[in-house]
């Protein structure tokens, strides 16, 4: 597969470099030449990728998400009328709730390891969840929570790194140092931009403009590709449950668009959405929205 060469110019989006919570600062203004690979939208049949046979190979196996493609059959959620699992009987189990982001990230990570058969989803019934969860899986009562080798596990952040880890697939991590740093710094800023951007939301609440020029200035930083890292990875499916409710609550309530302004972000969502792994976990947008409003009717 060719490469193409090409210069690439990055401009900080936000002059104000106070208000970014990562050092972001130091790439802005650079002019670098990066060498550039073609990105999500081919799908790569595997003999293709054992004719590419190297680290590139890889890189290009976890972008492209082969695994997403499998569609399943989703479950009914559990109520409080239903009996519990068989725990611990050998079965690896994911806990979630059809319209949680928390959880969401995590049924992405496994659905773009291709685990489907592996991780068996539990769905839960939010509204009327059975008392066992509370009791027996996870005593803050949260989903997601992650059944495996006899223990749960909960904390969206941690398990969506534990099944990269722990379970075959492609890598949804980089190796290369300085993606490692910068996905860590935005994995750890994500609670800080959620906050962000529903402080947005009250009334008189300022728009949450420089929340998403970071973003901007985030996915300028390496030009291999149109993700955060410019490759995609674990930091996508991080941010992607939250921009997607995001964008229409903003949109239909602010009247503010997310996207205008700000190119990289609109690729980046077009991106995410050719991804087969992550278009199973979705929801309509309308859905959302209406989600939103009523869980913040107080503030609006
Ligand atoms: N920090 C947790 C947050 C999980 C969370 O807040 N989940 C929500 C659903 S989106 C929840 O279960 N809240 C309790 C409830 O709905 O009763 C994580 O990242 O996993």
């Amino acid at each position: 597969m060719a490469s193409l060469k090409l210069k690439v110019s990055y401009r900080c989006s936000n002059n104000n470099t106070n208000s970014i919570p990562f050092s972001l600062s130091s790439f802005c203004k650079k002019e670098v030449t990066q060498i550039r690979f073609p990105n999500t939208t081919i799908s790569p049949p595997k003999l293709h990728l054992q004719a590419l046979g190297n680290a590139r190979a890889k890189v290009l196996f976890s972008a492209k998400i082969a695994a997403g493609t499998v569609n399943e059959v989703l479950p009914p959620p559990l109520d409080s009328t239903s009996e519990p699992p068989q725990f611990f009987d050998g079965t690896t189990r994911l806990y979630i709730s059809y319209t949680c982001p928390f959880a969401q990230r995590v049924w992405i990570t496994r659905n773009c390891k291709g685990l489907q058969d592996k991780i068996k989803l539990v769905i839960l019934d939010r509204e009327n969840r059975p008392a066992w969860y509370k009791e027996k899986i996870n005593s803050a009562d949260k989903v997601p929570s992650l059944e495996h080798n006899n223990e749960f596990k909960g904390e969206s952040l941690d398990l969506i790194k534990y099944i990269d880890s722990h379970f075959e697939g492609p890598s949804l991590f980089p190796h290369d140092p300085d993606k490692k740093e910068f996905a860590e710094e935005l994995l750890s800023y994500t609670d800080k931009f959620n906050k962000a951007v529903f402080s947005s939301f009250e009334r008189d609440g300022n728009v949450a403009g420089a929340a998403f020029d970071c973003i901007e200035t985030a996915l300028s930083k390496f030009g291999d590709g149109p993700f955060f890292l410019g490759q995609f990875s674990l930091v996508d499916i991080a941010y992607a449950p939250f921009i997607e409710r995001f964008q229409p609550f903003l949109l239909d309530v602010k009247k503010y668009d997310i996207i205008a302004g700000r190119p990289k972000l609109e690729a980046w969502i077009k991106e995410m959405d050719k991804n087969d792994a992550y278009k199973q976990t979705r929801r309509e947008p309308k859905e959302l929205v209406e989600i939103y409003k009523k869980r913040f009717s107080t503030l609006l």
